[in-house]
C-alpha cells in the first residue's frame, strides 16, 4: 500500500510526475524542508526510496543517514553527483535517464559549434545594437565545413553528435578508453587529438576518471585557431586554465553548457565575445524532460514492484 512505501525527495522532477508519485507514494520533501537534520529525524527510517536530479546529485552523508534506503532513481543521465561505489557497497540501486535526452543534447552540441565559429551572439548583438546600419557588415566569420571535430568521449551522446556533425561536413575524430568499431578517426591520447583536432567537442561522463583532463596542455595543442565546446560536465575542463587560454589567445573560442559551481559560474566567462553561453540547458526541452521524468516514475514503479530497475546504473 501507499502508505508502506517511503520517498525522499532530494531533488524534485516535473511537476505533473511529481503530482503522479504523490499519488502513488508517501513523499518526504527534503528539498522543501527548512530545517533538514530535524526533518530527517523524524522519516529517516521509513526511507527506502530517494528521488533526486542529476545537477543536485545526492549528499553522500544523507545516504549516511537512512539506513534503509535501497534504491535512488536520478534525473538525468550523468551519476557523477552520486558516490555509486558507496551505494553499491550498501546495496542500494542506481538508476539514471539514458538516450532520451541524447537528440536534446547533440542538437544542443551543434548549436553551440555553428553559434560558436559563426559567432551567432555576435552577430545577435550586431544586428539589435544598430551597429549593421552604422559600421556595415559584422566581420568575417569560421566555416565549420571540412573542419576537424575532436570528440572527447564517443558514447551514446559523442555518436549523435557524430552523425549531425558529418553532414555539416565535418572530419570525425575522437579519443576514448577504447577503440570502437567505426569508421572514424582514433586518438589513443588527448593531446594527440587535440592536436589533430580543430574543433574540441567534450562529452564524456564527469566524476574523479575526468577531472581536469582538459588543461592548459590540451588547450595549447589545440591551438589558436581552435575551438572547445563543452556539453559534459563542467569538472572535465581545467576552468582557470580554459579562461587564460581564452584571454591570452591560446584557442579560438569556446561554447559551453556546463561549468564549475553551477549555477554560480565564473563571471569571467561573460567577458570573453568569442564565448557562447548556455546555463546547462542542453536537456532542457518540455519534450525531453517529460521523458526523462516518466523515466524515474517507471523505474520507482518497477522497483517497487519487483525489485528490478528500468535502467540501473549500478
Ligand atoms: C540534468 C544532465 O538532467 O542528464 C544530465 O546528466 O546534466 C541534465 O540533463 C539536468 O541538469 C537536471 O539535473
Amino acid at each position: 500500500s501507499r502508505s508502506d512505501k517511503h520517498i525522499l525527495v532530494v531533488s524534485a522532477i516535473r511537476p505533473r510526475h511529481m503530482e503522479e508519485l504523490a499519488a502513488k507514494y508517501e513523499l518526504h520533501r527534503w528539498d522543501q524542508a527548512t530545517d533538514k537534520d530535524a526533518f530527517l529525524a523524524n522519516v529517516a527510517d521509513r526511507i527506502a526510496a530517494l528521488v533526486s536530479t542529476a545537477g543536485v546529485g545526492v549528499p553522500t552523508e544523507l545516504i549516511g543517514k537512512l539506513p534503509n534506503l535501497r534504491v535512488i532513481t536520478s534525473f538525468g543521465v550523468g551519476y557523477d553527483a552520486i558516490d555509486i561505489a558507496a551505494c553499491t557497497a550498501r546495496g542500494i540501486r542506481v538508476s539514471n535517464t539514458p538516450d532520451v535526452l541524447n537528440d536534446d543534447v547533440a542538437d544542443t552540441a551543434i548549436m553551440l559549434l555553428l553559434a560558436t565559429l559563426r559567432r551567432l551572439v555576435v552577430g545577435d548583438h550586431w544586428a539589435r545594437s544598430g551597429q549593421w546600419s552604422e559600421k556595415g557588415a559584422m566581420p568575417l566569420t569560421t566555416t565549420a565545413r571540412g573542419k576537424k571535430l575532436g570528440i572527447v568521449g564517443l558514447g551514446r551522446i559523442g555518436q549523435a553528435i557524430a552523425a549531425r556533425a558529418e553532414p555539416i561536413g565535418m572530419e570525425i575524430g575522437y579519443f576514448g578508453r577504447s577503440k570502437k568499431p567505426v569508421d572514424y578517426h582514433y586518438e589513443a591520447d588527448l593531446i594527440g587529438l587535440a592536436n589533430w583536432a580543430d574543433v574540441l567537442m567534450i562529452s564524456c561522463p564527469g566524476g574523479a576518471a575526468t577531472q581536469g583532463i582538459i588543461n592548459a596542455d590540451v588547450l595549447k595543442a589545440l591551438g589558436p585557431r581552435g575551438f572547445v565546446i563543452n556539453i559534459a560536465r563542467g569538472s572535465v575542463i581545467d576552468e582557470p586554465a580554459l579562461i587564460a587560454a581564452l584571454r591570452d589567445g591560446v584557442i579560438a573560442g569556446a561554447g559551453l553548457d556546463v561549468f564549475h559551481n553551477e549555477p554560480h559560474m565564473d563571471r569571467a566567462f561573460a567577458e570573453f565575445e568569442n564565448v557562447v553561453l548556455y546555463p546547462h540547458n542542453a536537456s532542457g526541452t518540455v519534450e525531453t524532460r517529460d521523458a526523462m521524468a516518466q523515466m524515474v516514475v517507471d523505474n520507482l514503479a518497477q522497483w517497487f514492484a519487483d525489485g528490478t530497475l528500468v535502467s540501473p546504473v549500478n
